[in-house]
């Protein structure tokens, strides 16, 4: 082949396509990093983040997606910086009326700015577009340098079993928010994934991912609600791509939110090897190849070696862009390696 100008051409870099499975909060600031590395190395490159949509509820006729939003935000860069979740600069008069007219929930706030979200989804969605749709509209009011994607269409709730009767069950954000996980969780439910199915693109954005990451999102009620919508837990374990993920866990603890109630709930031990040891090696009906723990559980890489899951140790701070950006770097190094090796 040659150039217009006839000497020869470089053969054209494909854009590296990295699709990340994500939850709220850790997910989007895991994103914001991913995008950065992607821009640091210079590569053309296809971010995709197939999002959680099990806390999805109605609440004062709007559809609230809050894991949708958090990402959404934190990529626009208009996310509460402290809270991780909602927008910044917000201010709550509308939800202070609702609550004077006995009508708002006095448990979840929805601030104005964020309110401005919900009632734009809810009209779209009214309208008839589905979820992917209305979250492409939203998404193009910023400049995002991500697609993103919802895991499902479908109403799939994550809901809490906090006793054994048949109503013994609260949604996610009720357990959550509402009661501050008071309530010992005995396990969670998928209230809808048996009639579900993955959201438009998903399965391609698996299929066709040259690096394909859990974040470093609740494993339980995010990534494993993602999982848990037929037919995606097939497409991770038959992906072509290395499938890697970041430990939720440093030490004993998880970063952020509940992970530690959700972990013991399901008989899960709560460390940065019992997570890579929940999800399981590929090679062994699993879902990952590779696992990224904190330095101060590095003595997790030889025990992770003995589950068949290739584990590397790296400082897992996402504090900054630049520090999440290192940790999605270590991510696509150890895919990286694994594809040489395989
Ligand atoms: N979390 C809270 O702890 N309290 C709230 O009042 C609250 C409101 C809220 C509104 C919109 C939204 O997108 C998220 C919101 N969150 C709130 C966060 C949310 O409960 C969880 O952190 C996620 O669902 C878990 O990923």
């Amino acid at each position: 082949m040659t150039s217009p100008a006839g000497g020869p051409t470089a053969e054209a870099t494909p854009p590296l396509r990295v699709t990340v499975l994500s939850g709220g909060v850790g997910g989007a600031r895991f994103a914001r990093g991913m995008r950065r590395h992607l821009a640091r190395s210079g590569r053309e490159a296809a971010l995709t983040c197939i999002v959680n949509t099990g806390d999805d509820m109605w609440l004062n006729g709007l559809r609230v997606c809050p894991d949708l939003d958090s990402v959404m935000y934190g990529l626009a860069g208009v996310h509460d910086r402290d809270r991780g979740w909602g927008r910044a600069d917000e201010t709550e008069r509308v939800s202070a009326e609702l609550l004077a007219y006995g009508v708002g929930a006095d448990w979840f706030t929805l601030g104005d700015l964020d309110l401005g979200t919900h009632i734009a989804r809810s009209q779209m969605l009214r309208e008839g577009l589905g979820l992917t749709e209305v979250t492409s509209r939203l998404s193009s009011r910023w400049d995002l340098g991500a697609t993103l994607l919802p895991a499902t269409e479908h109403s799939v709730e994550t809901r809490v079993r906090v006793g054994d009767g048949p109503d013994d069950t609260l949604h996610f954000e009720e357990w959550w928010v509402r009661h501050r996980a008071a309530m010992p969780a005995l396990g969670f439910e998928q209230a809808g994934a048996d009639a579900a199915g993955p959201g438009p693109g998903v399965l391609e954005a698996i299929a066709e991912a040259d690096l394909l990451v859990l974040a470093p999102s609740n494993p339980i009620v995010s990534i494993g609600t993602i999982l848990g919508i037929p037919g995606l837990r097939e497409a991770v374990r038959s992906a072509s791509s290395p499938v890697v993920g970041v430990s939720p866990i440093l030490g004993d603890a998880p970063v952020l939110g509940m992970a530690a109630q959700c972990l013991t709930a399901v008989g899960a031990e709560v460390s940065a090897a019992g997570v890579a040891e929940h999800y399981g090696a590929r090679t062994r009906d699993g879902l990952i190849d590779g696992w990224l723990v904190d330095t101060k559980d590095a003595a997790a890489v030889d025990r992770l070696a003995g589950s068949g899951i290739a584990a590397r140790a790296v400082p897992l701070l996402m504090s900054s862009d630049e520090l999440a950006a290192d940790m999605a770097a270590a991510a696509q190094a150890l895919a990286s390696s694994l594809r040489v090796a395989g």
